[in-house]
């Protein structure tokens, strides 16, 4: 495994690449052209400029998170052909300047939801959180509204103001829209784009819901282990593959992350590793990276992860809000730096162990 941070570009990101070279373990970051739209062709010079700027602060580029997909193609209307070819485009010129992994993911309307961006805790900490009886209270189109409220004027990576604008279109445009045909469409693009994805020895990474369960009634289907073996099995190709993110399975109890990890083995290209503290059925807030502090076990997913011969970048995920940090939500320096060095430590002890 590579320990790497995600970064937002100059602009979109409080921390800087300077910053993040002096995390002990960091060689790449995870990033990606902020300011284009779902749907758009990437440019060249976008693509080597974003490159140059990254290895010149002594940085390489481990992933790309995300290219994002056009409703199109999740709906599966007739102009989602075009939007692929350019999906495809992008894919090439990525491949052409060096990259091997792209991160997407295929959830509609709402990327990750969270019910308020800063609750604060004991220890004065604040965390992202998730009630389902509040989100329940919320209407979609005031979600937005709930999501930005307390993003400190960040923008929030998933949440493009300009597409969140059109809700009641959106909502009209995925009707009737069943598991069954999202499981079709993602099929179908899936298929058109692996040649290309071959061509560059592009890895895949589909990212999980997050929550792991339909929101607004809206179905997802990358919630649990079948979920994510049926994507890997219906196109059987190597280079189609997930992002195991712990945060996003491990807000559904009944997901055995080890266990996910083993049944994925060989198909995992990415790992974003985080914790999270259920308080109840429905109801649960982010926390710091150490097992103790939450309630997924991380020694045993890094274990799972170091058995099945994982060799992708791993990057830490949300973190707490901490010494006065104020950043995109869950994307502050400190916490995340301290759970990349705890996470680079567990990697340590267990390759270690394994070689006595
Ligand atoms: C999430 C997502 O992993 C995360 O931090 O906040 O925004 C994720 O980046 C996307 O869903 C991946 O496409
Ligand atoms: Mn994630």
């Amino acid at each position: 495994m590579h320990m790497t941070m995600r970064w937002f570009g100059t602009g979109y990101d409080s921390v800087t690449l300077a910053q993040i070279r002096q995390v002990p373990g960091i060689s790449g970051i995870i990033t990606t052209l902020y300011g284009t739209r779902p749907g758009d062709v990437w440019e060249k010079d976008a693509i080597l400029a974003m490159k140059n700027e990254v290895e010149s602060a002594g940085l390489s580029i481990a992933g790309i998170e995300s290219v994002n997909i056009h409703d199109s193609i999740k709906v599966g209307s007739p102009e989602r052909d075009k939007y692929i070819d350019n999906y495809i485009t992008t894919l090439d010129r990525l491949g052409e300047a060096g990259f091997r992994l792209v991160c997407y993911n295929f959830m509609i309307i709402f990327d990750w939801t969270r019910s308020d961006l800063a609750k604060i805790r004991n220890d004065g900490s604040t965390v992202m959180s998730y009630n389902q009886a509040l989100i329940d209270q919320i209407k979609p189109d005031s979600m937005f509204d709930t999501m930005s409220a307390k993003s400190n004027g960040f923008a929030l990576a998933g949440w493009e103001p300009e597409r969140l604008a059109h809700l009641k279109e959106l909502f009209a445009l995925y009707e009737g829209i069943t598991e069954e045909t999202l499981f079709v469409n993602l099929k179908y693009f899936l298929e058109r784009i692996m040649p290309t994805c071959e061509k560059h020895g592009i890895r895949m990474a589909i990212h999980p819901d997050d929550p792991a369960w339909p929101v607004f009634g809206l179905p997802r289907i990358t919630k649990n282990k079948a979920d994510l073996q049926r994507v890997t099995k219906m196109v059987d190709n190597p280079l189609n593959g997930i992002t195991l993110c712990t945060g996003s399975l491990g807000t559904d109890p009944t997901n055995n992350i080890p266990d996910i990890i083993a049944a994925l083995k060989g198909r995992i290209h990415f790992a974003h590793v985080r914790n999270l503290r259920h308080n109840a059925p429905g109801d649960f807030e982010e926390c710091a990276h150490l097992s103790a502090d939450g309630s997924l076990d991380i020694c045993a997913i890094m274990k799972a992860l170091y058995d099945s011969g994982f060799d992708g970048p791993i990057r830490p995920d949300h973190g707490r809000a901490i010494w006065g940090e104020v950043s995109m939500p869950g994307y502050g320096l400190y916490d995340r730096a301290l759970g990349a060095s705890y996470l680079s430590g567990l990697w340590e002890a267990i390759a270690w162990q394994a070689q006595e």
